[in-house]
């Protein structure tokens, strides 16, 4: 990594993901003279800790990416549609965890262990994806290099801290409320979230998809760089408080088989397989939370196509998903001098 240290801010710092965001800045000691946290008005003032300091909170104003080298941005679209241009005409770059420029064009659209090459091309804004498609394309990768995917079939079994703070605090209170023979409240999901399952993450669509489905269709495409493939998904979010599952099916052109797939996993990075059915070992959100990999596991030969493939992918969502992701854009920057 190059020798320079960075004025670094964090936008939306007091959010689920900004923390955790300070966080793995924190245990990576990526190199930052100074980290700054931003956040709406609401917030200023309000002090967070970064390396055993304290540090406070700032309004996001048009002027506060002045002298500011990187920013990370998780406060939203809206926030990101506004203020990432203006970061990026002050020469500061932005990786962006939001929706707003993840389909652009001109924006590379990155998952370090896939399409790092695609950060050359940067104009200072970067998208970090969503997080059901990272945890989905870091495996998928070395199998679509080998025998190349044309359709892929995935069910997700997403965790409430996708949601924000609030939604961790609505399954805790729902939980309680429960147990206590209250009535429970719900502000954040349309339905009770304790003890239940929602087919809903984010708005519907014209197609009866929803916005999140077709987040990882068309992300996959653009990170992979072959829109030929084929995607079709369902996105569930179930009572986990950390750590997204998926259910994914692929077919390949070239025949690959689950011991093949497993052996290749084995060597990828940022993955770990753990695959033993009969000793009871497979990836669940117990064992992903607060962990870096994406681990894989039940991975089966689908013998109802001619080149079919089962696997359960988890990650921890905020972390990989999310805050590890953007921090892995901006190491790989600095790796490759990408940052002026
Ligand atoms: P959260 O817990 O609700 O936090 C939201 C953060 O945004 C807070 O720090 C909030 O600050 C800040 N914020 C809201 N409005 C703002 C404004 N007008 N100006 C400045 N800051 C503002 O939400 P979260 O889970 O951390 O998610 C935040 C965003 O990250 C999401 O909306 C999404 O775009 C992105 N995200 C991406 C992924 C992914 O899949 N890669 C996953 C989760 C989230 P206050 O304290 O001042 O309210
Ligand atoms: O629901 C999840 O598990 C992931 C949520 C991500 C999210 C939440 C609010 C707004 C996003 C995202 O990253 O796609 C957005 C957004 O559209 O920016």
């Amino acid at each position: 990594m190059s020798s320079r240290e960075l004025v670094v801010g964090v936008v939306g710092a007091t959010g689920a993901v900004g923390r955790e965001m300070l966080k793995v800045l924190e245990q990576r000691n990526f190199p930052a003279k100074e980290v700054r946290a931003l956040a709406s008005k609401r917030s200023a003032g309000t002090l967070l800790e970064f390396k055993g300091k304290k540090i406070k909170v700032e309004e996001l104003v048009p002027d506060s990416f002045k002298g500011m080298d990187l920013a990370l941005f998780s406060a939203g679209g809206s926030v990101s549609k506004k203020f990432a241009p203006i970061a990026a005409k002050d020469g500061c770059i932005v990786v962006d965890n939001s929706s707003a420029w993840r389909m652009d064009p001109e924006v590379p659209l990155v998952v370090p262990e896939v399409n790092p090459k695609d950060l050359e091309k940067h104009k200072n804004i970067i998208a970090n994806p969503n997080c059901s498609t990272i945890q989905m394309v870091v495996p998928l990768k070395p199998i679509h290099d080998q025998a190349r995917i044309k359709r892929i079939v995935v069910s997700t079994y997403q965790a409430v801290s996708g949601t924000g703070h609030k939604a961790i605090e609505e399954l805790e209170k729902q939980v309680r409320a429960l147990f206590n023979m209250q009535d429970v409240e719900c502000n954040v999901y349309p339905y009770q979230i304790a003890f239940n399952c929602l087919p809903h993450i984010d708005v519907f669509l014209d197609n009866d998809y929803t916005k999140e489905e077709m987040k990882m269709v068309n992300e996959t495409k653009k990170i992979i760089g072959d829109n030929s493939i084929k995607v079709t998904a369902t996105t569930v979010r179930v009572p986990v408080f950390y750590g997204h599952s998926e259910s994914v099916n692929i077919e390949t052109e070239k025949k690959i088989t689950a011991k093949e797939v497993r052996a290749l996993l084995t060597q990828f990075p940022g993955v770990k397989v753990l695959d033993n059915p009969k000793e009871k070992i497979y990836p669940m959100p117990i064992f992903a939370a607060g962990e870096d990999d994406v681990f894989v596991g039940r991975i089966r030969d689908d013998d109802t196509i001619e080149n079919g493939i089962n696997m359960w992918i988890v990650a921890d969502n905020i972390r990989k998903g999310a805050a590890l992701n953007a921090v892995q854009i901006a190491e790989e920057l600095l790796k490759r001098e990408l940052i002026p």
